[in-house]
């Protein structure tokens, strides 16, 4: 609580599992600190008119320019988002949901995760023989105290956002008729180029670390000559293995033959 003491705003990103957790501390920062709050993430996104019996602000769908434009609203003194893709909220007594659905369209644009961590914290399970519990700690810049904190040796990473299908108990279903709706596109791929610099910039960040998970829900759905780019660069620049998330349906000898070449485990 001491933490967020002098913030304008305060955010969560939850799935469904996450709201029995997450509901007390969210009420408690309502409550006792008054400072808004914002859920953001796959609930909120699916169910956003339930979502904000407990927070403030709620956003449905892609979150970077929405949080940005509400952000900047707050810091003006003006609590109303009425006119701010993707985010909806309670006006008095009436929850008011977006109208409009913004969907990056080139995921190049972003700027990548920060992995810098400048001015970050975690929550951590409290060391063995000390009082049991959790506490939060900062954490530290050093790449080495880093490495010790996280004791982690792989990188999860993602190279697109969705799947191109839509099997009806995913979330991908859901995120494809919104953006069907607001006439975009839900699967997008972030260039091979981009991927390389952003895996050299965060190794760089987190070093140590001998692994990357390619968590998009379908590396396959790439090109054989994008993987050849992004599989050698991993293996021979980066030295690093590598596993992967596919569909069968563009699992292909010839795809399978490149990335075992290049380090997939
Ligand atoms: C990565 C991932 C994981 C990882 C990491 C999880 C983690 N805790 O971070 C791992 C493999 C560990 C995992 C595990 C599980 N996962 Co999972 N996972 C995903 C996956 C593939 C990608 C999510 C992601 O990080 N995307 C990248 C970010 C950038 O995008 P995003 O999350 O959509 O966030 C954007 C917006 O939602 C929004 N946003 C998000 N948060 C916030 C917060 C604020 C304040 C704002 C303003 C905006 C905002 O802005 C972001 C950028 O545009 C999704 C499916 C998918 N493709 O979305 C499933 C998904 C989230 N997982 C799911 C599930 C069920 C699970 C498990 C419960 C499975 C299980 N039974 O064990 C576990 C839970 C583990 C845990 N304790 O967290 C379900 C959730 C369904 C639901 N209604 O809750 C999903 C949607 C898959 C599905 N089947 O549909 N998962
Ligand atoms: S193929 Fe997998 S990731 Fe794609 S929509 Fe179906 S369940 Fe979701």
């Amino acid at each position: 609580m001491a933490l967020i003491r002098s913030s304008d705003l305060v955010g969560f990103s939850l799935m469904s599992q996450d709201v029995r957790t997450l509901m007390p501390p969210v009420r408690r920062i309502r409550q006792e600190q008054r400072i808004p709050t914002i859920g953001g993430g796959i609930h909120p996104t699916a169910l956003p008119r339930e979502s904000l019996d407990d927070f403030d602000y709620v956003c449905v769908g892609e979150g970077e320019e929405p949080l940005r434009q509400l952000h900047e609203r707050i810091r003006e003194g003006n609590r109303d988002a009425s006119d701010i893709a993707n985010i909806g909220f309670n006006k008095g007594s009436e929850k008011i949901l977006p109208v409009e659905c913004w969907f990056v369209r080139d995921l190049d644009d972003l700027p990548f995760p920060d992995y810098r961590f400048a001015r970050s914290f975690v929550l951590r399970e409290n060391p063995p023989g000390a009082r049991p519990g959790r506490t939060m700690v900062r954490i530290p810049s050093a790449p080495a105290a880093k490495r010790e904190l996280f004791r982690s040796d792989a990188l999860l990473f993602y190279s697109q956002r969705g799947c191109n299908m839509a099997c009806t108990y995913c979330s991908n279903s859901l995120y494809h008729a919104m953006a069907r709706q607001a006439g975009a596109r839900w699967y997008r791929v972030t260039s091979a180029g981009r991927v390389k610099a952003e895996l050299q910039s965060h190794l760089s960040q987190l070093p140590g670390l001998d692994h990357v998970w390619l968590n998009d829900d379908d590396l396959l759905a790439r090109e054989p000559s994008e993987l050849e780019d992004i599989s050698s660069f991993l293996k021979n620049a980066l030295r690093v293995t590598f596993n992967i998330n596919a569909i069968p349906r563009h699992v292909t000898e010839e795809k399978i033959t490149i990335l075992a070449r290049n380090g997939l485990r």
